[in-house]
């Protein structure tokens, strides 16, 4: 999979991907991640990138020009499934989306900060709008590394254990069970006992068993 992240601040981008499981899926070059910054496309001396809202009103919007150019740019290069932008009226991202997604072999991810981008380059060139969640985040760029981590874990080989991507929360509608590990017994609170068992049928049957109890208690929503 190919991503291109563009960003005016793109160092926000640089750690989420320099470790763990990100960093492995791009040294086994499973993932390739381009960082582009959009100073590097703006057309005014001033190398501006956003400017006042016509009608007024607080905040500053991003500008077509500088987007464009490097959209059009990136387009030049490589054929995109989607062209997605984070916001927070978008879709809200669930499981089912990062599973499509994680099917694509070309993405583009555009960050948006201040008060927005300008309308027409969401009426131009996105395809997907994409928000994590109901709450307003400063910029774009936390939302991209989400979705990215999101994605990335379910193409085949990039975690080192494949099933354990399908046993994460959500992948069947139920919230994980609990884990453990050693030592079985700290502070008094011991390791429930079939999991010492090495009886493998009765482990899965305790599991499903606590991923349901979790789900009706906290999540009652994801049942219906
Ligand atoms: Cl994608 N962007 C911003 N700025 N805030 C958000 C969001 C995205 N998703 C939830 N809140």
């Amino acid at each position: 999979m190919h991503i291109d992240i563009v960003s005016c601040v793109p160092n926000l981008l640089e750690s989420p991907f320099a470790h763990s499981i990100m960093k492995r899926a791009i040294d086994k070059k499973i993932l390739s991640l381009e960082l582009h910054n959009l100073r590097d496309y703006a057309t005014n001396k001033h190398k501006n990138v956003d400017d006042y809202p016509f009608g007024g009103g607080a905040g500053m919007v991003m500008m077509v020009e500088p987007l464009a150019n490097c959209i059009e740019y990136l387009k030049s290069k490589h054929e995109y499934d989607e062209i997605i932008f984070f916001t927070p009226d978008g879709i809200t991202l669930k499981q089912n989306i990062a599973n499509e997604f994680s099917l694509k072999k070309n993405l583009l991810l555009l960050c948006g900060h201040y008060k927005g981008i300008d309308q027409r380059i969401r009426d131009i060139y996105v395809t997907k709008e994409i928000s994590i969640g109901d709450y307003v985040l400063s910029g774009g760029e936390l939302a991209a590394a989400v979705f990215v981590d999101a994605i990335v874990r379910l193409i085949p080989n990039v975690l080192s254990d494949e099933t354990s991507a399908l046993s994460d929360s959500f992948q069947d509608q139920l919230l994980a069970p609990p884990v453990y590990t050693r030592p079985a017994e700290y502070k008094g609170l011991k390791v429930p006992e079939v999991l010492l068992s090495g009886n493998h049928a009765a482990i899965e049957k305790w599991r499903h068993e606590q991923s349901l109890l979790r789900t009706k208690e906290r999540r009652p929503d994801l049942l219906q």
